[in-house]
């Protein structure tokens, strides 16, 4: 059976908001998230970020976790709002401190820091002042790059700029699920993905004037199709879903090619691609030059796929799912296939080595009476969903790592804490921390692909 290579990159992942707490330690301001939060009703079970798993005061401890797992590199996001209180302005030493410290814990462990700069805690201050349609927030995303990497550059070398833009941008700003929570207009929204776009691309420009040696990337969340049979009709129906037809209606934001071509082929698709185009807005063409910053890899955060036909026109057609589909706790499809399409689909187009930014699963999961957290729908999952990846590197795909989400339970967004995805499970009230079979399962298996 195909496995991995001996320098695969093995990996856990994580965000700030999601797995620090202690939101008001440390000259810490608020993001938007926090604000979200505080609206009733916004998350389904009336919690917020302000505790989660505690990992502001547990470096030492989470660190230990994460290096006995055994894996090469750990991704995890920064806190703006702890490096600069406010978004803007001079750093704070306890919010950098933080950072500092966990990424001497991670190395002293053999474990590579890999950085997020922006997984969606936006600060609020500078959303009053219009947030990502402020035409500075470019420039502000640059200027917060520029301190992060000032301050950790030394021995960080892996980073990513924008978590799921797919995610922030469309969910957090038209459907309005996510903070800041807003309903726009599509040309607004569309203006904020541009801005988006704007501030990758400068805070690459940053990044590379730091040092030649960083390894930069980013993780998008784009669909991700799988052929119903592989006949090249089928293949060549998935790639258009893919890539040169919008996702229909309050989907479309979670497009492939409108931000990975500006950002890698350094253009908007054509016409064809949908009415989304005609409402971009006008903008410089010297902005592409900007956003189309050379970078060293695709980040894809892929949980499913949708099974895709050729019509009768060759257009794609969505296969419906069979009755009494595998489905995970965030009820979405378990597709393993997206594993090895999505990856092999993404690094053709985009001719750039691929990691698995995220991967992973909600399932029921809680401490038995032995004090066991038993898993093996987690596990079943993994099994799957690394057998496809193994396939997709088998048959020539440049595949470069896998990041699981996530190393722990955490705050799932609007879900609150009601979904786990954690290796590692996590009493909130406590902070406890308990390593599900699961963990142990990924764990023997680096091993087992490192021979
Ligand atoms: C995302 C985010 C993560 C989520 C995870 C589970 O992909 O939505 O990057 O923060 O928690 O994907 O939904």
């Amino acid at each position: 059976m195909p496995d991995f290579p001996k320098d695969f990159l093995w990996g856990v992942a994580s965000s700030a908001y999601q797995v620090e707490g202690a939101t008001d330690a440390d000259g810490r301001t608020p993001s938007v998230w926090d604000t979200c939060c505080d609206q009733p009703g916004f998350v389904s079970d009336g919690m917020s970020g302000a505790g989660a798993c505690d990992s502001y005061n547990r470096v030492e401890e989470d660190a230990e976790m994460i290096g006995t797992l055994g894996v090469d590199a750990y991704r995890f996001s920064i806190s703006w709002n702890r490096v600069l209180p406010g978004g803007t302005g001079a750093v704070n030493p306890e919010g950098i401190g933080y950072y500092d410290r966990l990424v001497d814990a991670l190395l002293e462990r053999g474990v590579q820091p890999w950085i997020t700069l922006f997984h969606w805690d936006y600060p609020q201050s500078l959303f009053d002042e219009g947030g990502w349609l402020n035409p500075d927030s470019p420039r502000w995303f640059a200027d917060y790059t520029q301190a992060v990497v000032e301050a950790l550059g030394d021995r960080v070398t892996h980073w990513m700029t924008l978590n799921e833009p797919q995610c922030f941008v469309g969910l957090g700003h038209s459907v309005g699920h996510h903070a800041p929570g807003l309903r726009l207009p599509r040309p607004q929204v569309l203006q904020i993905l541009h801005n988006a776009l704007l501030a990758h691309g400068h805070a690459v420009q940053r990044l590379r004037a730091n040092a030649d040696t960083h390894r930069i990337g980013w993780a998008p969340v784009g669909v991700t199709g799988y052929p119903d049979t592989e006949s090249p009709e089928d293949i060549e129906a998935t790639r258009r879903y893919m890539f040169d037809r919008c996702p229909p209606g309050e989907s479309w934001s979670f497009s492939n090619a409108l931000y990975a071509d500006p950002v890698i082929l350094g253009k908007y698709p054509d016409r064809s691609y949908g009415p989304v185009i005609d409402e971009l807005p006008a903008f410089d063409p010297e902005d592409l030059e900007t956003i189309c910053q050379p970078i060293d890899f695709y980040g894809a955060n892929i949980y499913q796929g949708t099974r895709i036909k050729a019509g009768p026109d060759g257009e794609p057609v969505e296969v419906p799912a069979p009755p009494g589909q595998a489905r995970t706790m965030m009820d979405w499809p378990v597709t393993p296939e997206a594993l090895y399409w999505g990856p092999r689909l993404l690094a053709e187009r985009y001719k750039l080595p691929v990691y698995i930014t995220e991967n992973g699963c909600a399932t029921t999961d809680w401490p038995a009476t032995d004090g066991a957290v038993r898993d093996p729908a987690r596990i079943d999952y993994l099994d799957r969903h690394l057998t496809q990846l193994a396939r997709a590197l088998a048959d020539g795909v440049d595949v470069r790592g896998y990041f699981h989400w996530s190393i722990m339970d955490n705050f799932e967004w609007a879900f609150g804490y009601t979904k786990r995805f954690g290796l590692v499970h996590v009493d909130f009230e406590t902070g406890a921390r308990t390593p599900k079979d699961s963990y142990r399962w990924y764990r023997d298996r680096i091993l087992a692909s490192r021979g």
